[in-house]
This record gives C-alpha cells, structure tokens and sequence, in this order.
C-alpha cells in the first residue's frame, strides 16, 4: 500500500515530470538508411502533459493525490514554426477517449516540448463535435493559418442497438497566432464522409487546393479511391464539387486498403513533397505506414514522382500501443537550418521525431524505383541494382 503523504507524492510527481521534461534528445546512432534518423526518445508521451491537467493539486479534496483526469495518448500531431518556435497541435487522448488539441512548444524542435496551460476549446457549429482529431495546419498565403481536422459524430441513421457507428467530416479552424481561434463551417462535399483532410499552403488557379480522402463509411473507403484534390473559391464556408483522384489506393502495395493525405506538402524546388499515409491489411489487423511522393511545382495536381514502398514503418517498440502496427504523421517542419522534421505517432499512443532535408528526401522520391507492382518484376529491380554494383567491382 502507499504510504507516503501527499506531499512526498507531489514532489515525487513533479520531480518524474521535470526529468521528463528537461530530458534531452540525440538521434539514434545508427549507420541507418541515409533517408532519414530517428530519434532515441518520443517528443511527447502521455506523461508529458502537465500534472494539473490529471491531478487536483488540493490536499483538502484529493488526500491521496490521486489522478483525477488520465491522459492515455499523446499523438497525430500538426506542426508549424512560428516565430521561431516549433509548434505543435497535438491529439490528445484523454482515459474517457475523447481526443482533443492542445499546443506544446520546443526551442529546438526535438525536446523540451511543453503544452501550454491550457487545451483549446473549441467553438462549434451548428452540429456539435463528438470527437476530433488529427489537426492539419496550413500557414496559408492568404495570411492565416488554417486548422482542419476530422470531427466524428454518432451517425444518425445507425439502427438501434448501434452504439458504433459514426460519421467523420473536415472540421475547420483559423487563426493568426494558434492562440485564438475562429471556427468555420465544416468543409462541404458530395462525398458520404471525409478524412485527412488537408490545405494546400498557396492559391491553385485562384482558389484554395484542398486533398481530401473521401469515404463511403467511418472506416472503410470503399469507393473513395484515394487522396483526392478539389477546388474551393473559399474558405468561410469551403465548398468543393469536384474531387479528382491524385494518388490512388492500388492492390498489394502499402496503400492497398486505403491512404491519406499527411502532412501539408513542402515547397521544395523540384516539387510539391509529400508525406502521407497507406495501409494494408494482415492476419493481425491493419498495418500503417508512412509514404512519400511528389507533384509538379506549377500544377500540383499531378504526381511527378512516386518511390515504390514506405518511408517510414513501425518499428521495435513503435509497434505496440493502443491501436498497434500503426504510424502516422500528419505535421512536419522544413527549418530554415536545413533540417525537416517529420513528427510521427506510433500506434496511436505517443508522438517521435524523424529528422531527414528537403534534398534528402527529393533525392528519395526521385530516385527510389516505383512498385513494379509483381514480385517477378521487383527481383528485376533488384537484379539490376546488383549487377549496377557489382560491375563497380
Ligand atoms: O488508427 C490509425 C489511424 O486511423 C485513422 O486514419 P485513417 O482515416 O486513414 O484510417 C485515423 O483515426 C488516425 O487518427 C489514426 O491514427
């Protein structure tokens, strides 16, 4: 049994907090890929959240000091630079399940992370939010910086008894400075459901680009194909038609079930780059990973470069959480210091660092063969690398 006080409890917790907060962050020594390093800690875990978001601080009302209000995951989370400092929007997960974004801050992008006091409550429409997650932030040139997320709620037409079914919508915030924050009207679509939805950061023919992945159900696809692109004249309210397929889900590949849109691409000089999601299935459930590709600098609406397999796959403990055999980013930051810093969940439960460059990972995107698609072709690829090198003797 416990038996230390309240206060030993307290200074105990706060001492855990503060290591974990002050703790340091190195990249894995590892020859590696080459494409890009991990690191050796998360940036951001359950046990980062502060303690007076789960615990009452007050002796009179929690003698034990018990947690009050768990926070279960830390993850998905969008990213931006601003004013110099590494920001994050983050899917928080609390025990109840609810999913909500809060803002963490780092100096450097791979440490020190720390949420500011409070989560962001957000305003809602005219349908309320059940749950939201997965907050994409665009700095878009029109001057603000748009949020968009997936709202979920109970869908209305489930039968009685189904306590399950839900429905998923591209929920839609702005704001200057990530502090105050103005919400729009959900994106408006022909398509059953939306998710990973994201803005495209500069005007396409005048209007805004969003990608989207539309879906017949909550979970399944099914007809939706893949990333999409449409076209909106705004974005209070947004309203798009017509959704054109960009990258599509293809059989025995990393993206055969289904894909999305991750990160908000990057500007780089060769093109429009690409961090998104595929997904396969296996005997043990479904299987995410992260994929790169490129579209043209002047019509981003055209893939010019697709490297066959992932980018980044779960990996040692990566693999094992709440949802596991999962990773998934939908936030990166291209730094002025040459670094791009890809942040990436593992199985729904904390947020990592990847740490590549622009030049890397064009150079990858480029020169990486596509999925030939059969395995009498792959060993062909193979083959020709071999003897390519081996000529070299
Ligand atoms: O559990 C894995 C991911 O599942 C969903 O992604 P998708 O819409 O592509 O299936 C999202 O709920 C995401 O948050 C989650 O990480």
């Amino acid at each position: 049994m416990h038996t230390n006080t309240f206060d030993e409890r307290l200074v105990a917790l706060k001492a855990e907090y503060n290591t974990l907060i002050d703790r340091s962050n190195i990249p894995v020594r590892q020859a590696g890929n080459g494409i890009f390093r991990r690191y050796r800690f998360p940036v951001l875990t359950a046990e980062h959240t502060p303690l007076f978001w789960r615990y009452d601080v007050d002796p009179h009302t929690n003698p034990f000091l018990l947690e009050r209000m768990a926070v279960n995951a830390t993850f998905n989370a969008g990213a931006l630079k601003l004013n110099g400092v590494y920001c994050l929007v983050v899917r928080v997960e609390g025990a109840d399940r609810k999913s909500f974004f809060a803002l963490a801050e780092s100096p450097n992008g791979v440490d020190h992370f720390v949420f500011k006091d409070y989560p962001i409550l957000l305003d809602q429409t005219d349908e309320a939010d059940v749950n939201v997650y997965d907050m994409r932030l665009t700095a878009h040139e029109d001057g603000w910086i748009y949020g968009i997320f997936c709202t979920e709620r109970k869908d209305p037409s489930a039968p009685r008894g189904d306590t399950s079914s839900a429905t998923a919508a591209a929920g839609i915030v702005r704001t200057k400075d990530l502090k105050v924050w103005e919400r729009l009207h959900d994106l408006k679509t022909k398509s059953l459901q939306q998710r990973n939805v994201v803005l495209h950061p500069e005007f396409v023919q005048g209007k805004y680009l969003l990608y989207t992945r539309p879906q017949d159900g909550f979970i399944e696809t099914g007809s939706g194909g893949g990333i999409c692109t449409a076209l909106s004249d705004s974005m209070n309210p947004a309203v798009i038609t017509d959704e054109t397929i960009l990258d599509e889900k293809v059989y025995h590949t990393i993206k055969e079930v289904k894909n999305g849109a991750g990160t908000v691409p990057i500007k780089t000089p060769h093109g429009w780059l690409h961090i998104a999601h595929g997904v396969r299935n296996t005997a043990a459930g479904l299987r995410y990973v992260i994929y790169a590709f490129m579209t043209a600098l002047e019509n981003p609406r055209t893939v010019t470069a697709a490297p066959g397999g992932y980018l980044i796959a779960p990996r040692g403990r990566e693999r094992v959480g709440d949802v596991s055999n999962v990773v998934f980013s939908n936030g990166a930051i291209a730094d002025e210091d040459g670094r791009l810093l890809i942040y990436y969940a593992s199985a729904d439960t904390r947020l990592h660092v990847a740490e590549s460059s622009i030049e890397r990972l064009v150079d990858y995107c480029f020169n990486t063969p596509a999925d030939p698609l059969t395995s009498q072709a792959s060993v062909q690829q193979r083959i020709a690398l071999i003897q390519k090198n081996l000529r070299r003797g």
